[in-house]
C-alpha cells in the first residue's frame, strides 16, 4: 500500500474506533446494543456448554472480555479499510466540504452496523431498525466527521505547512498531539479503573491469618465472584421496569419495584456457589440477602393446581427455572437488598432470585418475568447440557494455608464448608495424605443456608512436602465423595488437597 492509503487507513481506524467508544459508553450507561458483544454472544451461544466452560476455567472471565476486544478490533479494521474506500469515492465527486462528506460516506457503514446489530443480537429483540438506525446514528456522524476533518491533504499542501511550523512547533505538537493523548490514556485508565476491573469480579482466597478469614464469613459484596452470559451486566431503568408473573396463575399480574418493596420482607444469610466452581476453587459466597419470598408473590398470583416448574426470565436474554416445591420454601427470596444495600448492577438490581440448596445458575438475576408452566423447563444452561436438579455437591476448601506455602512449627488449617441448605455437621482433616484424620472446629454457620468455617492446628513432626486434605459431613451423615469429577455437567466433587512445605525453624 501507499504511505496515502496507510494513512486513510489509520484515519478510517480511528473513525471506527471514535464509533465503539460511543457505542460502548451508551452500552455501560443506557444499556443499549454493542456490536462486539452481541457478536461475543452468539459466539458463546453456538458453543457446546463443555467447551464454553472450559474455556472460562482455563482463562477465566477474561475470556469473554478477550472475545469482545479481538471483535472490536476486527471492527476497527474494517471501519479502516471503509476508510480508504471512502476516499477512493472522494476523488471522482468533486465540492462539498470534508465534513459534509465524511457524513454522506458514512451512510453505508451505518446502516452495515445497524442490520448487524439487529440480526445478531437476541436480547435486544424489542428494538427494530429504526430504533437502531436512530441510536447508531450520532456514533456515525462522529466516524464521517473523523473521516471528513483527517481526509490527508495533497503532499504539496503538507509540505508547506511543515515549512510554516518552524516556530510555533513545539507548542503545536503539545497541543495537537501530546495534550489529547494524554487525556486520552487518563479516560482510558479512568474507564478500565472504573468500569472494567469491577466487572471482572475479584472473588479470590487470600487471607493469611484466622482473624481475616472469621473477618469474611460474610463476603464482602467487591469481592463475591461474578458468572454472566453478558459481558456488561445489564443497567436496568427501575421507574420502566415491571415484573410480570404469568402463566398457569389465575391472577396475571405485573410489579413495579415500589409495590414489590411494600411487601412483607425477609432477611436472610445465604451462600451462592456456581456449579462451575471447582474443588477448592472461589466461585463461591456469602452475603445477607433482604427481599420478599417468592411464596409471597406466588400466593396473590394464585398459582394453578396444574403448575409445575417456575421459569425466571432475565433482562439480559438469560432464564433457569425452579420446580414449583422449591420455589415455595421459606428460604426462596427474590432479593433487592444484598448485604444491607441496594442490589448492584453486576449482582441483579433490580431483583434476583436467591434459591438455597441449589447451585449459583439457578438464581437468576435481573429477573423481568416469572412464568409458572406445567412442564419441566431448560434454561439458558440447561439446553447446553447443564443439570436441571444442580443440587449442590458437599465441599470443603482449606484457605490457610495457602498452597505451596513454607511452614515451620505450630500451623493453624482452617477454610470454609459447603452443603448447600443440608448443612455440614463435622469437617475432617488429613496431613497424612488421607490414612488418618482429625475433627476441626467448627463455628456456628450464619444460617442453614450458608458456609460453614471451621479450623484446627497442626503441629508437624518431619520436614518435608506434606499434602494436607479435608473432607466433610452434611448433616444428614453423609460424608462428601472423595471422587474426582469436574464441573460439567453436575458440578466437581472429590477433595481439595494442599502441598506444603515444612521447613524446621532455626532454634529447632
Ligand atoms: N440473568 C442472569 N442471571 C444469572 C446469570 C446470568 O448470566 N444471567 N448467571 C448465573 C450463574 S451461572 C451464577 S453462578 C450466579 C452468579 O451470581 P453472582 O454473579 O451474583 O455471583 O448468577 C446466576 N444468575
Ligand atoms: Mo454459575
Amino acid at each position: 500500500m501507499q504511505a496515502s492509503s496507510w494513512r486513510r487507513f489509520y484515519t478510517g481506524v480511528l473513525g471506527g474506533t471514535v464509533i465503539l467508544a460511543i457505542t460502548l459508553a451508551s452500552r455501560i450507561l443506557l444499556n443499549s446494543p454493542f456490536l462486539p458483544e452481541a457478536v461475543a454472544g452468539k459466539i458463546f451461544a453456538t458453543v457446546p456448554g463443555e467447551v464454553e466452560s472450559f474455556v472460562v476455567l482455563v482463562l477465566g472471565s477474561y475470556a469473554k472480555y478477550l472475545t469482545v476486544i479481538g471483535i472490536s478490533i476486527v471492527l476497527a479494521v474494517l471501519y479502516g479499510l471503509y476508510g480508504i474506500l471512502f476516499t477512493r469515492f472522494d476523488r471522482r465527486f468533486d465540492g462539498g466540504g470534508k465534513i459534509s462528506k465524511g457524513l454522506i460516506y458514512s451512510l453505508p457503514p451505518w446502516l452495515f452496523h445497524a442490520v448487524a446489530v439487529l440480526s445478531l443480537d437476541g436480547v435486544y429483540a424489542s428494538l427494530n431498525l429504526a430504533n437502531i438506525l436512530l441510536y447508531l446514528l450520532l456514533a456515525h456522524l462522529a466516524y464521517g466527521a473523523t473521516l471528513g476533518a483527517f481526509y490527508p491533504k495533497p503532499p504539496l499542501e503538507e509540505a508547506e505547512v511543515v515549512k510554516s511550523e518552524s516556530k510555533g512547533r513545539a507548542r503545536r505538537i503539545f497541543i495537537r498531539k501530546v495534550a489529547p493523548a494524554a487525556i486520552g490514556i487518563a479516560i482510558l485508565i479512568y474507564g478500565i479503573d472504573r468500569f472494567l476491573l469491577p466487572l471482572l469480579g475479584t472473588s479470590r482466597f487470600t487471607e493469611e491469618t484466622l482473624e481475616e478469614m472469621y473477618s469474611k464469613e460474610v463476603t464482602p459484596t467487591e469481592e463475591f465472584y461474578r458468572t454472566d452470559i453478558a459481558v456488561i451486566p445489564p443497567n436496568v431503568n427501575v421507574s420502566e421496569w415491571r415484573l410480570t408473573i404469568g402463566g398457569q396463575v389465575e391472577n396475571p399480574t405485573e410489579l413495579t419495584y415500589d409495590q414489590l418493596k411494600s411487601l412483607p420482607s425477609v432477611q436472610e444469610f445465604a451462600t451462592l456457589e456456581c456449579i462451575s466452581n471447582p474443588v477448592g476453587g472461589s466461585l463461591i459466597g456469602t452475603a445477607l440477602w433482604e427481599g420478599v419470598r417468592l411464596s409471597t408473590v406466588l400466593e396473590e398470583a394464585k398459582v394453578k393446581p396444574g403448575a409445575k416448574y417456575v421459569i425466571f426470565y432475565s433482562v439480559d436474554g438469560y432464564s433457569v427455572a425452579i420446580p414449583l416445591e422449591t420455589a415455595l420454601k421459606e428460604g426462596t427470596v427474590l432479593a433487592y437488598n444484598m448485604n444491607s444495600e441496594e442490589l448492584n448492577s453486576i449482582h441483579g438490581f433490580p431483583i434476583r432470585a436467591v434459591v438455597p440448596g441449589i447451585f449459583g445458575m439457578m438464581n437468576a438475576k435481573w429477573i423481568r418475568g416469572i412464568e409458572l408452566v406445567a412442564e419441566e423447563y431448560l434454561g439458558y444452561w440447561q439446553t447446553r447440557g447443564w443439570s436441571n436438579e444442580a443440587d449442590i455437591e458437599t465441599t470443603s476448601v482449606i484457605k490457610i494455608p495457602q498452597a505451596a506455602a513454607r511452614l515451620s512449627g505450630f500451623t493453624p488449617i482452617a477454610g470454609i464448608a459447603f452443603a448447600g441448605d443440608r448443612e455440614i455437621s463435622k469437617v475432617e482433616v488429613s496431613t497424612d495424605g488421607g490414612e488418618t484424620w482429625s475433627q476441626a472446629m467448627l463455628k456456628d454457620s450464619l444460617s442453614k443456608y450458608t458456609w460453614i468455617l471451621w479450623d484446627t492446628e497442626w503441629i508437624p513432626k518431619e520436614d518435608g512436602r506434606h499434602a494436607i486434605k479435608v473432607r466433610a459431613t452434611d448433616k444428614a451423615g453423609r460424608v462428601q465423595t472423595s471422587q474426582l469429577r469436574g464441573t460439567y455437567p453436575d458440578g466437581a466433587t472429590g477433595y481439595h488437597v494442599i502441598d506444603v512445605v515444612v521447613e524446621s525453624s532455626p532454634d529447632e
